[in-house]
């Protein structure tokens, strides 16, 4: 019997939420306040929306090439499902700093510099950005050095498949999140506060600010599932779509949502003088637009080929769910 669609994300989220759980470094050594920090802010119930991304898309692709494959790569989907979560969160830790937002309050209690101050708070979201390279390629190289001592003579093939599969992963990681992704889309968003931006600006800021790492889920679940060069272009477009539907409605919420709700501070845009969105085109047509971009979402993973449907169902309704999502 196929479960219900909240059912089923409620039990990937808790399954995320293991997975991330084991991977946080342990609050040891005279460094320990800065492990601390990062439990802290991972554990602070976010929706963890891009790794169920990752997931999802994984499993989409992944059947294709049985178990051998799944046994391999499990293990380091989950170290990129963590790798994700910890860039993601690093952005919202160096988001909330005084220098940038300076937002007191995040998923619903003190942001992490306002409860460990601005230096921990800033290097917080440094070891956060730096982790997920060494836990990636830590997993990675366990896994490879499990294929070889188990005495498994891979196949050069399936050694070559392996490994650029990984490096792809780990490239688009990093791309991403970096001067092509999100960070350039936040020097853009910095630079532009409180000046006239036009569409053009706006959608670089939306599509590289916040669409750049929901974009980058889909690409890193789809190429670790094995995914070809192709199927992994209609990834991005999708993903990109979500991206950008995902930031106007979080601007929408921003205007019309409450802190309860939010967990964060709202009317945040207009009080930092960000032109957004809604505050170019008004709320109804913000609502239309995040509407028009996930039908086409939708559309594009209708049009998918030799996808686990079950997977792609899932996918097709986290779409229509983000975009009426009330935080
Ligand atoms: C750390 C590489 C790096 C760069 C820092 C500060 C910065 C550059 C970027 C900020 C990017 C940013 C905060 C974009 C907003 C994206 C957004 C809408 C976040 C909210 O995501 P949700 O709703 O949050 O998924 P939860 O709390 O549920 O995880």
């Amino acid at each position: 019997m196929k479960m219900e669609f909240s059912h089923e994300l409620e039990e990937t989220v808790r399954s995320i939420n293991e997975i991330i759980r084991k991977e946080l470094p342990k609050v040891e050594g005279f460094q320990s306040t800065v492990m601390e920090s990062i439990t802290y802010s991972l554990e602070a119930g976010g929706k963890r929306i891009r790794p169920v991304l990752i997931l999802k898309s994984y499993e989409l692709y992944k059947d294709r090439y049985g178990s051998e494959w799944d046994a391999f790569m499990r293990p380091v989907l989950n170290s990129f499902i963590c790798a994700m979560e910890m860039i993601h969160t690093a952005s919202l830790c160096h988001d909330d700093l005084p220098c940038m937002d300076g937002d007191k309050y995040r998923r619903g209690r003190e942001s992490t510099w306002y409860k460990y101050g601005e230096a921990m708070g800033t290097l917080c979201g440094d070891a956060l950005l730096i982790y997920p390279t060494e836990l990636t390629t830590r997993i990675f190289r366990e896994q490879l050095t499990k294929l070889f001592s188990a005495g498994l003579q891979a196949s050069a093939e399936t050694f070559n498949a392996y490994t650029l599969s990984f490096v792809k992963a780990l490239n688009i990681l990093s791309e991403k999140s970096g001067v092509y992704g999100m960070l350039g889309g936040q020097v853009v968003d910095v630079e532009m506060t409180g000046k006239p931006l036009s569409d053009e600006q706006l959608m670089f800021i939306y599509k590289l600010k916040t669409g750049a790492l929901l974009q980058a889920s889909l690409m890193i679940g789809a190429v670790l599932g094995g995914a070809t060069d192709a199927e992994l272009e209609k990834m991005a477009d999708v993903g990109e779509k979500i991206g950008v539907a995902f930031q106007i409605q979080d601007d929408i919420l921003d205007e019309t949502s409450t802190v309860e709700v939010l967990g964060k501070p709202i009317h945040s845009d207009d009080e930092n003088h960000k032109t957004t969105y809604v505050s170019i085109y008004g709320l109804e047509d913000a609502h239309k637009e995040v509407e028009r971009l996930s039908e086409n979402a939708v559309l594009e993973l209708q049009n998918l080929t030799e996808v686990n449907d079950d997977c792609r169902r899932f996918l097709i309704e986290l779409t229509n769910m983000l975009i009426n999502r009330k935080k």
